[in-house]
């Protein structure tokens, strides 16, 4: 840990007590000094992550001759505690029987009850009708089993902040209630945590009730976003996953997860997986054996030499994503490899390491407790890093923080916000300017931050004067007054930290945008500390790792420029082989290159780019494209395209590491045996090198861990068994360091950072013409579904979101004959799409919402060619449609 990171809050003892005649510190709670006196004190209602309301009262104890609830009483210095007297035992008996009396819990609130004597036959009191639901797709309820300890309610306000759940009556009488019924229509979604904290069954789930039985529990990281929470995944006897639990002492999401880490898994089993190489012979793809589809990859790759590319995947290991690139570049001779980082958060790399040399998020998610203002753009976090979002959501309602949201959309954070700064999309570089001209008129500027770590502040505040709050409202839409107090929220915080998602990124100066959230933080001396920074939530599992293994054009393992030549000797040293000397393509550029015939072969390691990326850029190249291998776990619109499709493992069935969005390389462990068939990726990969002339002597992923350690300084500290525990913030330059939980703390490797002073190029989709294209789209995502949906369509999860919605809002819903629920068609000037409609008063007038999770949907036909100035992304939230109802 560095100096400053002491986690805030742990309690200071103030003195000793005796808990059953043993001398323990008095800190905290009664119950705190009782579990370190090794006092075995039952509880029901108390759970570290929730504060206690002492519901329960089993954890009743004697306290200097009184009897105590341990987990409200504060620990008293000289205080005099019995755990297990003759009187407690009689009181706990009692309280066992009034439970029982009203309930029939199970789990292991019987089993204790049971251990107190307490039988159910000393009170008898009036059986009620026990409500049951099973409306929702996962959770299930037996309220006759409910004890009223109210962990439910808690941990559902407290930690998800969802404020599902409430009690009402009184006495024997109180009862569990949800507002809504069934509970399908509550305001509920579907994390799950309630069903893992109730101690009696009364709240459960589909996964838990599951009578088939648990084999062994394995300790691994979710494959989904980028939070990259800890899983406990129990393992049942057929080798299926059984139920998955949040790691508790995990610092990422301390045992909480979402719809998706926790519940959808089912797609690791579906009969849909992957279970033979196939390669297409007279125009259909049929099953073959490993040795034919590897010797088939490796003639082709051979014959095409040169003209190869790669595209690697954000979803695989970083051990997987470093040997792709490995084999690319000193195997097929080639820097044309890259990632879905391309279409994601490139920009944010880009644009963050122009300003401070690095690309990466500068703090920690632990940061999120500590931050008194937090700035979200461009992020629906609730949704997309759910895990993250309920901690955003904990702080603000808690009163620790103020936010701010800067989103086209109502998001559910933009509800939760002091100030929700609604832009017109496309129009972050001014409002961000204007935000910025604010801080500086309110005096907010930290000038000793200014003077000591930046270059060209008077310079910057000349160039401002144009972007006075009021002026730029007539471009961005958003009342001046707005602008001014979301300054004054950002520039008056202690510690005002940001967040950002694709709403910055995926435009046309995605790049640029980045950088004036930078200008933000470097104005207010928001970097180098605790609880501030600038901090893109990257996306993917593993899109952090993909592009710090070298999955992209110009640079190698550890962000080491492939054109600096002292590099490539180290590495060439290494390795045994030559890299190429300059820089490859990025994804779009490969595309034109097959277009153009320069590249004829293409490996696509677990993307569906037919589905994700823009249509007017990929189908076109697909056609052209003398040979595709597509490395899969389904059959995918992009696998069905491929020559030869290889059957690869989930992140459920294999070893290696993810690195999270905070940098935070973490291992990957496999809880399942790979689909019969298949096989983990890396070992393919292993194969695809040995076919095309470059043998490797790794055995497992370990070896190749210890082989990245070694070619990347930022690396050099990490391995396997130091991983283990909660695994290690990069950089970590050597074998004993501790990792690095916030970057550029005394200086930016750069020198100084540089306001950047960008000028507001509108995106040429920004200015179509309204007439032929009245509304403006933006595309994203939902929560219960994943990208282009392979996984999450093949779970359950597809019985809460069975389609894609275009949100719009009444008024244009009217006016364009749209009704909800009814579909729509959506064009734009490069192509169409179809999708049920959603009315909503979360978009503005002018503006449309699409998913993009379901093929049928053909959400990236609409897409334009506009790609970000600088880092070559899409612009997936800029398209000029027009829509009508299908049919008309
Ligand atoms: N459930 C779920 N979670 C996911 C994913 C998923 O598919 N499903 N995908 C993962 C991946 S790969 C990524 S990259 C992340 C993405 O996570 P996010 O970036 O949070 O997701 P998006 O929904 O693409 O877009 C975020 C927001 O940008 C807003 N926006 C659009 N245009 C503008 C603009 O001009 N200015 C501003 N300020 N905001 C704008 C949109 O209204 C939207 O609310 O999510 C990850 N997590
Ligand atoms: N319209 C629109 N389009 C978008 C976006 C948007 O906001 N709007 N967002 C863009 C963004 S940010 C991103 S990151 C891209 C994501 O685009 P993709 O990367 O294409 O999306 P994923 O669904 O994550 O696809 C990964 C594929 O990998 C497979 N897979 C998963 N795990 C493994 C594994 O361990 N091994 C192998 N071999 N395969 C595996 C899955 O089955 C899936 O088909 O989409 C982009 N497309
Ligand atoms: S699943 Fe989550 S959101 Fe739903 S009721 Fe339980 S705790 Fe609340
Ligand atoms: S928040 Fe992200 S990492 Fe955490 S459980 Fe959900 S999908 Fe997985
Ligand atoms: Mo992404």
């Amino acid at each position: 840990m560095n100096p400053g990171d002491a986690p805030a809050g742990d309690p200071v003892a103030v003195g000793h007590l005796t808990v059953d005649g043993r001398r323990v510190p008095a800190k905290g709670t009664l119950l705190h000094s009782c579990q370190d006196a090794g006092a075995d004190v039952p509880y029901f209602c108390h759970d570290e992550s929730v504060s206690s309301g002492g519901h329960c009262r089993s954890c009743i104890v004697e306290m200097d001759g009184r009897p105590v609830a341990a987990c409200t009483t504060a620990a008293q210095a000289g205080a005099v505690v019995h755990t297990d007297s003759e009187r407690i035992r009689v009181y706990r008996r009692d309280l066992g029987e009034l439970m029982l009396a009203e309930s029939s819990p199970g789990g292991p609130v019987a089993t204790r009850l049971a251990s107190w004597g307490a039988t159910g036959g000393r009170y008898r009191a009036t059986p009620r009708p026990a409500p049951s639901d099973s409306s929702h797709v996962y959770l299930r309820f037996d309220l006759n089993a409910c004890i009223k300890c109210r962990l439910c309610e808690s941990t559902c306000d407290q930690v998800q902040g969802q404020f599902v759940y409430g009690f009402h009556g009184r006495g024997e009488g109180t009862r569990l209630d949800w507002g809504a019924t069934p509970f399908s229509d509550t305001p509920c979604v579907s994390c799950g945590a309630c069903a893992a904290i109730c101690p009696t069954g009364a709240i459960s789930d589909r996964d838990r009730q599951k009578s088939t039985p648990v084999r062994g529990t394995v300790r691994t990281t979710c494959g989904y976003c980028g939070v990259g929470c800890q899983l406990d995944v129990h393992v049942d006897v057929t080798d299926s996953v059984h139920h998955i639990d949040g790691a508790a002492d995990s610092p990422v999401n301390a045992g909480h997860l979402c719809v998706k880490g926790r519940y959808a898994h089912a797609f690791s089993r579906h009969p849909e997986r992957l279970n033979s190489p196939l390669i297409r012979k007279a125009g259909v793809l049929v099953p073959a054996s490993w040795d034919e589809a590897i010797a088939t990859v490796a003639a082709e790759f051979g014959r095409l030499r040169g003209r190869v590319g790669g595209l690697s995947s954000a979803r695989c290991t970083n051990e997987e994503n470093y040997l792709l690139q490995k084999w690319m570049r000193a195997g097929l001779g080639t820097n044309d490899v890259d990632c879905c980082a391309r279409v994601c958060h490139g920009p944010s790399a880009v644009g963050m390491r122009r300003v401070f040399g690095t690309g990466a998020a500068t703090n920690s998610l632990a940061d999120l407790d500590v931050t008194d203002c937090l700035l979200v753009s461009g992020s629906n976090t609730t949704e997309a890093h759910p895990v993250s979002g309920a901690r955003i959501r904990a702080r603000v309602l808690q009163g620790g923080a103020k936010l701010v949201v800067i989103d086209p959309r109502r998001t559910e954070l933009a509800r939760l916000a002091d100030v929700h700064l609604a832009l017109r999309p496309g129009t972050n570089v001014p409002l961000l300017h204007s935000l910025a001209y604010a801080l500086i008129q309110l005096g907010l500027v930290d000038h000793a931050f200014v003077q000591g770590r930046t270059e060209g502040f008077g310079s910057y505040v000349e160039f401002l004067r144009p972007f006075a709050p009021e002026l730029a409202a007539s471009i961005t839409g958003v009342p001046a007054r707005l602008v001014w107090e979301a300054a004054r929220l950002y520039g008056t915080a202690k510690c005002p930290m940001q967040a950002h998602g694709l709403g910055m990124t995926e435009h046309f100066q995605g790049s640029e945008s980045v950088m004036l959230l930078c200008n933000l933080a470097l104005l207010v001396g928001a970097i180098g500390r605790r609880g501030v920074g600038v901090n893109p939530l990257r996306g993917q599992n593993n899109v952090q790792g993909a592009a710090d293994m070298g999955c992209q054009p110009d640079f190698l393992t550890g962000y080491q420029p492939v054109s600096d030549s002292a590099v490539r000797n180290r590495i060439e040293s290494i390795w045994g082989r030559p890299v190429p000397p300059s820089p490859g393509r990025t994804i779009p550029q490969m595309y034109e290159a097959i277009v153009a015939g320069e590249i004829g072969g293409l490996f696509i390691l677990g993307e569906d780019v037919v589905q994700t990326d823009p249509a007017c850029h990929v189908n076109g190249a697909l056609d052209k494209l003398s040979f595709l291998v597509v490395q899969e776990l389904f059959l995918t619109d992009t696998a069905k395209r491929a020559d030869v499709v290889l059957p690869g493992a989930s992140f459920l069935e294999k070893e290696g590491t993810f690195t999270n969005g905070e940098r935070r390389v973490q291992r990957v462990r496999p809880a399942l045996a790979p689909v019969s068939g298949s096989r983990p990726d890396w070992r393919i990969l292993l194969d695809l090198m040995a076919a095309t002339g470059l043998p490797q002597d790794f055995a497992s992923p370990t070896d190749v861990l210890a082989e990245i350690a070694k070619v990347a300084p930022l690396f050099a500290g990490l391995s396997a068994q130091r991983l283990d525990g909660d695994g290690l913030q990069w950089p970590v330059p050597h074998a004993t360091h501790t990792g690095t939980t916030v970057l550029h703390r005394d200086s930016f490797h750069v020198g100084r950072a540089q306001f950047a002073e960008i000028p507001f190029v509108p995106s040429p989709s920004l200015d179509a013409d309204v007439a032929k294209w009245p509304l403006r789209l933006v595309t994203g995502r939902r929560l219960e579904h994943y990208n282009c949906g392979s996984m999450t369509r093949r779970s359950p999860n597809l019985d809460l979101a069975p389609h894609d919605a275009l949100q719009i809002c009444a008024e244009d819903a009217v006016h364009f004959g749209l009704r909800d629920g009814e579909l729509a068609q959506i064009e734009s000037p490069w192509g169409a799409a179809i999708a049920a409609v959603a009315v909503t008063s979360d978009v503005a007038k002018g503006t449309c919402f699409l998913t993009f999770h379901f093929a049928g949907t053909s959400t990236n036909n609409l897409i334009s060619p506009v790609l970000d100035r600088l880092a070559d992304c899409p612009e997936y939230k800029l398209t000029p449609v027009r829509v009508r109802p299908d049919p008309p």
